[in-house]
């Protein structure tokens, strides 16, 4: 079998194949093509519900098939699987059998760019805390940062432009990391929880490919308050940087090893036996909640020793946050509302209800939850909702609902907070769940969209959902 690396020199007259016509995938047609391949799009959906993406597939000069048996007769030298499908399927297997590549978008940028790769991964937390880095890495001397990986912004296409001296910061999520390789500069695991269940064999197979992200990395950034990757720091091959939510004891850190936490409300950093270092303060961080001084924690440990504490500060003071991450949206008849359409896990759905808690402690909420249906346990969701009084209502939405409801009437807390005048409500299809949860939200309270399930049941991503929540929410 040929080698993946260097992929891209040898391209002319290959038959390559782009499985699956997708936001990783689309803009390799036009940068194989000028290279002198042989493209052929497959994909699952019928020409017709590609839409306009057949249109652009067929102009570039690539072919396409499209439909149920889009993996019929896969005879390509090189195949380029989009994320969302497994590796080891049947056709696959086959292809491998007889010398095809399988490769991704992503394993073909970390084994072409000439760059810096901050590369962070982690069941929550990732998008905002690759952003935040890719914000810090910009103010390192050097040359131009890049942003990319799962947060939507493919890379492999850019990197004949990227020298040594430019950065990227690459969010990975587990369906990247299952096959990828690659040496990175740092990588960043920021948590491990059940998520994704439905699609990797388990939670083992989930942990593995998390992993795989310090497989060559330089330096690895990991969570001392999570038990699983403060596991993984006690075998990485190569130095760990622990961030906790308080002091990390110096024994667990080994030679080389290093440490960032919160103390006394300022974030310190520590070498093993080293004296504590001051950085930022977490009121200097702009960004609401723990979880986000979480993310800055990883994302500095990240940057690395370049980095200027003054230079850190001013992007925590000034960075507003990525768009359906508690982004506000707008404040009607004294209801505040937020789209939090990436909350696409109970965990995420907790951490997104906390940071509100803590910011606005006086503020009850009303959340809009249910969407796809990933078969992860929703017992700790109704834990954040009824656990907390804060939360005054649920307004249940998407193929989840009824699952999410018998989590919560399930719950030990459930009587008590029902007596105590908490409202579990059916909310029906999007639009109406939007408008129960406006109907029910009274003057001084807040109405979040955090539906702790991916989108797909109804919505082609979670942007999609979340433009349309502030759609709605702009229209009340
Ligand atoms: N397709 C098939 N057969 C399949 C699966 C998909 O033909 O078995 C086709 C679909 O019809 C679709 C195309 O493949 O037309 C694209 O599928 P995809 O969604 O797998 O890939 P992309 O559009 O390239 O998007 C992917 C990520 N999606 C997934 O991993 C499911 C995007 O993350 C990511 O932003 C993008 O690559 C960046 O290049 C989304 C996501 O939800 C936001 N990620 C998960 C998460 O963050 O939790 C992992």
């Amino acid at each position: 079998m040929e080698k993946k690396e260097r992929l891209a020199d040898r391209l002319n007259g290959k038959k390559v194949a782009l499985i699956g016509a997708g936001v990783s995938n689309m803009p390799l047609i036009p940068f194989l093509i000028g290279r002198g391949a042989d493209v052929t799009v497959r994909d699952g959906k019928t020409e017709e519900k590609l839409g306009e993406k057949a249109g652009i597939i067929k102009k570039y000069g690539a072919a396409l098939v499209a439909g149920e048996s889009y993996l019929d007769g896969l005879c390509e030298d090189v195949i380029v699987r989009s994320p969302g499908i497994r590796p080891d399927i049947p056709e696959f297997t086959e292809a491998v059998g007889r010398g095809a590549i399988i490769t991704s978008e992503m394993e073909l940028f970390l084994t072409h760019t000439a760059c810096r790769v901050f590369a962070v991964t982690g069941s929550d937390g990732k998008s905002t805390t690759t952003t935040v880095l890719s914000k810090l890495l910009e103010t390192l001397p050097g040359g131009k940062t890049y942003l990319g990986g799962n947060i939507g912004h493919p890379l492999f296409h850019l990197y004949p432009e990227m020298g040594p001296e430019d950065k990227a910061a690459v969010e990975l999520s587990s369906f990247q990391l299952m096959t990828a390789d690659a040496p990175v500069e740092a990588a960043v695991i920021t948590n491990v929880t059940p998520n994704h269940l439905n699609w990797h064999t388990g939670m083992d197979e989930y942990i593995e490919a998390k992993k795989r992200i310090l497989l060559h990395a330089g330096r690895a950034v990991l969570n001392y308050d999570c038990p699983v990757t403060r596991e993984i720091g006690g075998t990485a091959g190569c130095p760990v940087t622990f961030f906790s939510r308080t002091p990390v004891p110096d024994g667990v850190l080994r030679d080389g090893d290093s440490a960032i936490y919160l103390k006394n409300g300022v974030i310190v950093k520590r070498d093993r036996g080293g004296a504590e270092r001051e950085f930022i303060s977490r009121s200097d961080i702009l960004l609401p909640g723990m979880h986000n001084a979480e993310n800055y924690m990883a994302a500095i440990a990240a940057a690395g020793e370049e980095l200027d504490p003054e230079a850190a500060r001013e992007v925590a003071r000034t960075f507003p946050g990525v768009e359906h991450r508690l982004e506000f949206v707008r404040e009607h008849r004294g209801v505040r509302y937020y789209n939090g359409s990436i909350d696409s896990s109970p965990t995420r759905t907790a951490a997104a209800l906390s940071a509100l808690a803590d910011t606005m402690p006086d503020r009850r909420i009303v959340a809009i939850c249910g969407g796809y249906d990933k078969n992860i346990p929703f017992g700790p969701l109704a834990e954040a909702l009824l656990g907390s009084e804060t939360v005054r209502a649920v307004v249940l939405t998407g193929a989840t609902a009824e699952k999410i409801k018998t989590a919560v009437t399930s719950s030990p807390l459930w009587e008590a907070r029902r007596d105590g005048g908490f409202l579990l409500i059916d909310g029906g299809d999007f639009e109406d769940a939007v408008a129960k949860a406006s109907e029910t939200a009274r003057a001084g309270e807040t109405v979040i969209l955090s539906p702790a399930c991916a989108s797909f049941d109804r919505f082609e991503n979670f942007e999609e959902r979340g433009r349309l929540f502030k759609e709605l929410v702009r229209a009340l």
